[in-house]
């Protein structure tokens, strides 16, 4: 009797589906406004702010340590998806290039075309975060990443709501106070944790 009224172990795959999600295996496609369209010879992306000022390249970035990872991704619009991978440079690996000034606590990131979204350095600089260039619905089947999913070059913060990992990566402005991106002004949460269900502001 009780028992449905409790989900079972399986439904949220131990722990990895966080509440309100539903599992896809498609990867849907969320873009605000068009997507751009530039060839890998064009990825730039300037750090600005509270850092030392630099550009990194398609080649530049090509010339780091690639790191290759399998992990669940998790959009606000309720739905996850499991055991993504992709292929691309670490945000630690890249950030050891990158000199902070005194006082930059957070990121704003900044995409070709004008989304932005916020990050404290704390959600920034991990592990499992990733300048991503190639996608894999399996770990073995690696490929370029799709342009509609932020191809040449995008960001991957797998522990926070999906809008964060900014697609189409051109820029990294490092700033002393947090401050709303696109949608966070457009009233989602500022850090936005699935597993907190931080989907909107109050
Ligand atoms: N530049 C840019 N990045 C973006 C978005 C966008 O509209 N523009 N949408 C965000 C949202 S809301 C989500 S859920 C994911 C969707 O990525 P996908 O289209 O590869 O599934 O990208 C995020 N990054
Ligand atoms: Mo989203």
């Amino acid at each position: 009797m009780l028992g449905r009224f409790f989900k079972k172990p399986e439904d949220d795959h131990g722990g990895r589906v966080p509440p309100g999600q539903t599992l896809t295996s498609r990867f849907p496609v969320l873009t605000y406004g068009p997507v751009p369209r530039y060839a890998r010879e064009d990825v730039s992306v300037r750090v600005f702010g509270l850092a030392e000022e630099q550009t990194f390249s398609w080649q530049d970035l090509q010339g780091m340590p690639q790191t290759t990872l399998t992990y669940d991704i998790h959009c606000v619009t309720h739905w996850s998806k499991l055991d993504t991978t992709w292929t691309g440079v670490s945000v630690p690996e890249l950030m050891t290039r990158v000199h902070l000034k005194p006082g930059a606590t957070h990121v704003m990131i900044h995409s070709v075309g004008g989304y932005t979204t916020n990050l404290a350095l704390s959600d920034f600089v991990r592990d499992l975060n990733l300048l991503a260039h190639e996608f894999g619905n399996t770990p073995g089947a690696l490929a370029p990443l799709e342009t509609e999913h932020g191809g040449p070059m995008r960001l991957v913060v797998p522990h926070l709501y999906f809008w964060k990992s900014a697609k189409w990566l051109s820029g990294l402005e490092f700033i002393s106070a947090d401050a709303p991106g696109f949608w966070e002004r457009n009233g989602y949460h500022m850090r936005g944790d699935p597993f907190k269900d931080e989907r909107y502001s109050d």
